[in-house]
């Protein structure tokens, strides 16, 4: 039985269409789970889309439509989004489906049985575009839209005086109860900076938080409670264990609770790191191993804003660019968990340097040449030299060091460390230039091509998690069948097996085609 693996990611908010950061987080997300599925674990991903809060329902106001009319359509283009980027989840979670409302009214009456809700006014300062309280002192000076200096939350976003009658839960009660948990457990949040950052928050202390509204009725209501409804952000979280069945004793909910992972971008760390595990521990129920906050994706190093007209549709530079550079780019690009940027020329001449020029490239010579000189037949005879030996060595290296890397969550060390090896694999076949031996030594030739060969299943299965269509395009080519998973790199047979089984190549087709800059996809 293999071992269970759990991740998830944020679930957005449906009051517009899938930005880059949604796609940034889904691709990011999708690599860990096909990685972890690689190395031999029992994955399950979950996405999805949190429906209910003001921002939804104010969104709906404006456009003059039913909250449940915009959720139901902009969810569509994120489970468009998941599709046409090759998101691999198991489960697309909405918050409207009525097993989340039974769930979330759940956890609410464990923590009430608790004794941790209790009715009370609020009054204090809510963001609708962060669906944040603030308290007073964490607010910034800045400029409101019509120039005039006004508060803004600490994300720079308007907040608005709210008054209420609400229910609060004790979160002043669990300040120490987090603090030991970050103790003993160092890597409950991740990376550091995301850790300090909440330390330091907690370490400040904890105030009772509001977790009811009263003043519109677009969310889960609260049990036994006429005219609350959940504070958006206790219902989102239950998300995490409603796809799995929460309540029930469902198969899913035994094998895949406790989460291995929550990723997160970075602005919404607190409630995953502070409001999400106090919650549970309220409930009675299992914390989640790790909470990762990775960083912003900027564009050309600005945020992209609908009032700066700078907003791009990822899909569109799917469309471009082509789905695979597209992944390959943004987990090569930016260091996980720092901020990082894109432009189009960025994306291009990642992706033609490395994927097209590199390995794409390396590929294509070796197998057009056994194709042409040696009728695509595999030879197991051959002498090997010291050269070859070090470049086996080197791409072994390489890919081992991937695998250490992505098991960290490190990607873009990952796969710079998998590049290393493709260069070694382009100078060694530069040095050899078996386009020469072709005429002076044939057989050394063949010994050459072999090398190359054997080194293309490796690097093609290490790149899967990134690139899963070009990786399994060329592994079929590569006469690999379906056992792709990183196991297949312990059998030192293939090669023996593959030529034995009279295994021919056909005319090998490129995986990594060269792009063309676009006009200003990305503007
Ligand atoms: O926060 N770069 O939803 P959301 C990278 N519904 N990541 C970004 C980003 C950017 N430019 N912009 C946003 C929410 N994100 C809540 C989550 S979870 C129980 C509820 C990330 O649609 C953001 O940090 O505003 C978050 O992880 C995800 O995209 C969804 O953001």
């Amino acid at each position: 039985m293999s071992e269970p693996y759990y991740i998830t990611t944020a679930i957005s908010y449906p009051n517009g269409k899938p930005h880059i950061g949604h796609a940034y987080e889904a691709i990011a997300a999708d690599v860990i789970a096909r990685f972890q599925r690689m190395s031999g674990r029992d994955v399950r991903f979950q996405t999805g889309t949190d429906e209910h809060g003001l921002k939804v329902y104010q969104k709906a106001r404006d456009l003059g439509r039913e909250p449940r009319d915009l959720a139901d359509e902009m969810t569509a283009h994120f489970v468009a989004m998941g599709e046409r980027l090759n998101i691999s989840h198991d489960r697309f979670q909405r918050t409207v489906d009525p097993d989340h409302h039974r769930a979330s009214q759940e956890i609410w009456r464990r923590m009430q049985a608790n004794g941790d809700l209790y009715l009370d006014r609020y009054e204090g300062w809510y963001s609708v575009r962060d669906e944040a309280y603030y308290d007073e002192s964490e607010l910034i000076e800045g400029e409101g839209a019509d120039g005039r200096t006004e508060k803004l939350s600490p994300q720079g976003t308007p907040v608005e005086w709210t008054a209420e009658e609400s229910w609060f839960f004790r979160l002043s009660n669990y300040a120490d109860k987090l603090l030991a948990l970050y103790r003993d457990n160092p890597d409950f949040i991740a990376p550091e900076r995301s850790r300090n950052e909440i330390v330091r928050f907690v370490e400040g202390g904890l105030k009772d938080l509001s977790v009811s509204r009263t003043s519109f009725d677009w969310g889960v209501k609260v049990p036994e409670s006429d005219g609350h409804v959940m504070y958006v952000w206790v219902d989102a979280l239950t998300n995490y264990i409603s796809g799995l069945g929460f309540p029930d004793d469902s198969e899913e909910w035994r094998k895949y609770w406790p989460c291995d992972l929550h990723l997160i971008g970075k602005d919404i760390t607190r409630f995953h790191a502070v409001y999400w595990p106090a919650f549970l521990m309220s409930a009675g129920i299992e914390l989640p191993r790790q909470v990762f906050a990775h960083g912003f994706v900027l564009n050309r190093g600005r945020k992209e804003s609908k009032s700066e007209g700078n907003v791009t549709d990822p899909l569109a530079l799917a469309d471009t660019y082509g789905v695979d550079p597209f992944r390959y780019f943004l987990m090569r690009e930016i260091a996980f968990g720092q901020d990082g940027s894109y432009s189009d020329e960025a994306i291009v001449t990642r992706a033609n340097a490395e994927l097209a020029n590199s390995f794409g490239n390396f590929a294509q010579r070796v197998l057009s040449m056994i194709f042409k000189n040696m009728d695509g037949k595999l030879l197991v005879d051959y002498q090997q030299t010291d050269d070859d030996r070090a470049l086996t060595a080197a791409v072994a290296n390489g890919v081992a060091e991937l695998r250490r890397n992505f098991d960290d969550l490190a990607f873009s060390d990952g796969l710079e460390a998998w590049m290393r090896a493709v260069f070694a694999c382009n100078q060694y076949i530069d040095e050899q230039a078996p386009w020469i031996l072709k005429k002076t030594d044939p057989e050394r030739m063949q010994a050459v091509l072999m090398t190359c060969f054997r080194q293309l299943r490796p690097l093609a299965l290490a790149l899967r998690p990134v690139t899963p269509v070009a990786a399994d395009k060329l592994l079929d080519q590569l006469g690999m069948g379906e056992a792709r998973d990183f196991a297949a790199l312990d059998d030192a047979t293939w090669f023996e097996y593959l030529a034995g089984s009279g295994f021919a190549l056909d005319k090998p087709e490129g995986v990594f085609p060269r792009l063309e800059l676009a006009t200003a996809v990305g503007e």
